[in-house]
């Protein structure tokens, strides 16, 4: 039986080009017979489908990208060593700030995940360098909210769990409005005579995701950084762009998305809380154009977000859901991550199985596939981050 639908999907293969891809591969996309398949066959065409259709692809006349130190220091009453590192990306400027606990031995495994008002909001460490784009203070010449944000950051706690935390502003790489791709990197890849990017090409959550992917290639030649342990995490749109990151970047060895919604972990069809036509409305420059082809018509989508978290596989993804974040859909984002499970099945791992989601507070997923339902609002913060922990403690030293 497994050999007549093995050969079936291959004629169907072979006869597809014309075919829509629900022909090409069944209703359910997911529901493949073999680890062969999905690899060969399943996932190049999910890859091409968020690319295309969704998040937008690369394209392929890229700028010069280069790396430099420019500062060290100590901060955290010495405890944390802060390094940071200044990208350049054609002819725009990104800093990268690195906090690696002080007293390491060895190579340090690290977070990396994007902000959203600057890295000096991250901390109150106050020899941050002001990320350049970020908003200032309301009154010319205050210091702009250093650390505004650090109940989203808790530094103390990653580092003294011998973890690593590497950020750098959402904004240094594209402000986020709709400029019509003027202000960001965009402008870096446009071939001759082009203003703007093509319909199937990148918005700012693929700038933003591949942004992360250069970032690490600078950690690959960190001597203090162990780059075959890097979880990419994000919060909210970050999310989003962590978890498009980590499906395209098979560096990244575990992939967190908090509380990512509509666009990131929840599911489209399900059109509860943020829809696909809200968010092309009040985001338009998040997703390529073509996202908008499914704005009030989420059944034409050939699949839906779990396609996204499967394209993870068999890496550790994580999802965390706010008991009261209606509008990213919690449950929506429990069940992607669910149906996503098979995926990690074909590679031998365990993802979820209960249909039905966990209780506030109780994170469930002992195999390749966590999740939780943190009580309170769409934020992330040390709840959130405790689980990140105990999450790549185990994934990534067994413990
Ligand atoms: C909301 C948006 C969400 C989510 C959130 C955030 O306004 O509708 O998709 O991204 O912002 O980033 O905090």
């Amino acid at each position: 039986m497994k050999h007549l639908l093995t050969l079936a999907f291959a004629v169907s293969i072979l006869t597809a080009s014309a075919q829509p891809l629900e022909q090409k591969f069944g209703a359910d996309p997911l529901n493949i017979p073999t680890k062969r398949e999905w690899q060969k066959r399943v996932r190049p065409a999910v890859m091409e489908f968020f690319q295309s259709e969704v998040y937008g692809k690369v394209p392929p006349t890229q700028p010069a990208v280069a790396f430099r130190i420019i500062g060290e220091g100590k901060a955290f009453d010495g405890k944390v060593l802060r390094r940071e590192v200044e990208m350049t990306i054609g002819t725009s400027k990104a800093l990268i700030l690195i906090y690696l606990p002080a007293n390491h031995k060895g190579k340090v495994p690290v977070f990396l995940g994007m902000n959203f008002k600057g890295n000096h909001q991250t901390s109150l460490d106050p020899e941050i360098t002001i990320s350049a784009h970020a908003p200032r203070g309301k009154e010319l010449g205050t210091d702009p909210e250093r650390g505004a944000a650090v109940s989203r950051w808790p530094v103390e706690m990653i580092t003294e769990a011998g973890y690593g935390v590497v950020t750098l502003y959402r904004g240094d790489i594209d402000p986020d409005f709709d400029d019509g791709f003027q202000n960001g990197i965009h402008p870096h890849f446009y071939a001759e005579g082009q203003t703007k990017p093509y319909a199937d090409e990148w918005g700012t959550i693929g700038a933003w995701a591949w942004s992360l992917s250069r970032v690490m290639d600078y950690l690959e030649s960190d001597k203090d950084i162990d780059h075959k342990r890097v979880a990419v995490v994000g919060h909210s749109r970050l999310g989003k762009t962590s978890l498009w990151a980590g499906a395209q970047d098979k560096r990244f060895a575990i992939v967190i998305s908090n509380d990512s919604g509509c666009g990131g972990a929840a599911l489209s069809m399900r059109k509860y809380g943020e829809t696909v036509a809200a968010i092309n409305r009040n985001f338009p420059h998040w997703f390529c154009d073509n996202y908008n082809k499914y704005s009030n018509n989420e059944e034409a989508l050939w699949i839906d977000q779990q396609g996204l978290i499967a394209l993870i596989a068999p890496r550790p993804v994580y999802v965390a859901s706010a008991s009261l974040d209606d509008w990213a859909d919690p449950e929506g984002e429990y069940l992607s991550a669910l149906h996503a499970s098979p995926v990690y099945e074909l590679y031998g791992k365990k993802g979820l199985s209960s249909p039905t989601m966990p209780a506030i507070n109780t994170p469930v997923g002992e195999g390749h596939i966590g999740y939780h339902l943190r009580e309170g609002r769409h934020d992330i913060n040390a709840y959130d981050w405790a689980q990140y922990i105990r999450f790549a403690n185990r994934h990534f030293f067994g413990k």
